[in-house]
């Protein structure tokens, strides 16, 4: 990776890992790009993109000489049950067209599946890397396709393609915006500011989740892995922790004993998480390219409230 491109670099996973990426290659190698103008990344190359625009996408990859494509623009799984066609233009079209691109410009190429990838029929507990994935959601069906994508492309092109399934991906730097597991993510907010949180996911839902960090590491290791080693190539399962609402709020009154959680259940939402698995087996990430987490919801918990109590301080300026 000498030159990256990161599509959707001003979301929950691109602002950090542009960052990040700036940090381990230098400022001038990571080429950010978003739909829309954003007050982060200045200290390196930016670019406004559009990822269903296939012109614009191949003109910047070209301009940068990127050999690189990080593609992380996408819509995620209640947004993408709200506008299922505009999920399915964005979702898949700007993937198609970012796979176009490194095709054409011979770029290693990285973009992440979700648990969203699976569905009712899957099993439940300890989710196999291969197994049935007939998700109901638009998002799940953009995932699957993906997948299958992905693999077609490495298959039929040569195309150097890799990716993980992410669990909910919980962060006190930029907030998610639209995924059934961003409860996971406001809780800390609302527990810091009011002490008290009214959860839309049920008591007693399980989901698979992951702290940031680990994520990112995540995503860099994959990327330089050595590729004879890898069997799967797209869509590891990757997982930190899993856990249901009733048991972050447990361990957030550790930290904050007056906290108070109640339950107010949005039923599409619900919906959603109830056709995820409860957990998922990262197996044959950890055999193939040495997958590891660091953080499991305690670690996490007691990192989020500090960080993101600074973080709130600063920007109430006390
Ligand atoms: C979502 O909830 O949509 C995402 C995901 C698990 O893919 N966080």
């Amino acid at each position: 990776m000498k030159k990256i491109l990161v599509t959707g670099a001003l979301g929950q996973i691109g602002s950090e890992l542009t960052t990040q990426l700036r940090h381990k290659y230098g400022a001038d190698s990571v080429v950010a790009t978003d739909i829309r103008q954003g007050e982060n990344h200045q200290d390196g190359p930016f670019e406004i993109l559009d990822v269903t625009d296939a012109k614009a996408m191949h003109e910047i990859a070209k301009k940068y000489q990127v050999d690189t494509i990080m593609h992380l623009a996408a819509l995620l799984s209640a947004t993408a049950e709200a506008k299922p066609l505009l999920a399915w233009n964005l979702n898949m079209g700007g993937l198609v067209n970012a796979l176009e691109v490194a095709r054409e410009l011979k770029c290693q190429f990285f973009t992440p599946s979700s648990i969203g990838a699976f569905g009712p029929t899957t099993p439940k507990d300890n989710t196999p890397q291969e197994t049935i994935q007939r998700p109901v959601t638009m998002y799940g069906v953009n995932k699957v396709a993906g997948e299958l994508l992905c693999d077609y492309y490495s298959q039929k092109f040569g195309v150097d393609t890799r990716g993980v399934r992410f669990p909910g991906l919980i962060s006190y730097v930029t907030p998610p915006g639209g995924g059934t597991t961003d409860y996971a993510v406001e809780i800390y907010y609302e527990a810091i500011k009011n002490k008290r949180y009214t959860s839309y996911i049920e008591k007693g839902t399980y989901m698979d989740m992951m702290y940031m960090p680990d994520a990112l590491n995540a995503i860099i290791h994959l990327m330089e892995a050595d590729a004879s080693k890898l069997v799967h190539r797209n869509a590891f399962n990757v997982t930190a922790m899993s856990f249901a609402p009733e048991e972050i709020a447990a361990e957030i009154k550790k930290h904050i004993p007056d906290f108070e959680m109640s339950y107010n259940v949005d039923p599409i939402r619900q919906a959603i998480a109830d056709s995820w698995p409860n957990s998922i087996d990262a197996t044959a990430a950890q055999q193939e390219w040495g997958f590891k987490a660091e953080y499991d919801v305690a670690k996490m918990t007691e990192d989020m409230l500090v960080k993101l109590n600074e973080k709130l301080h600063a920007l109430s300026g006390n």
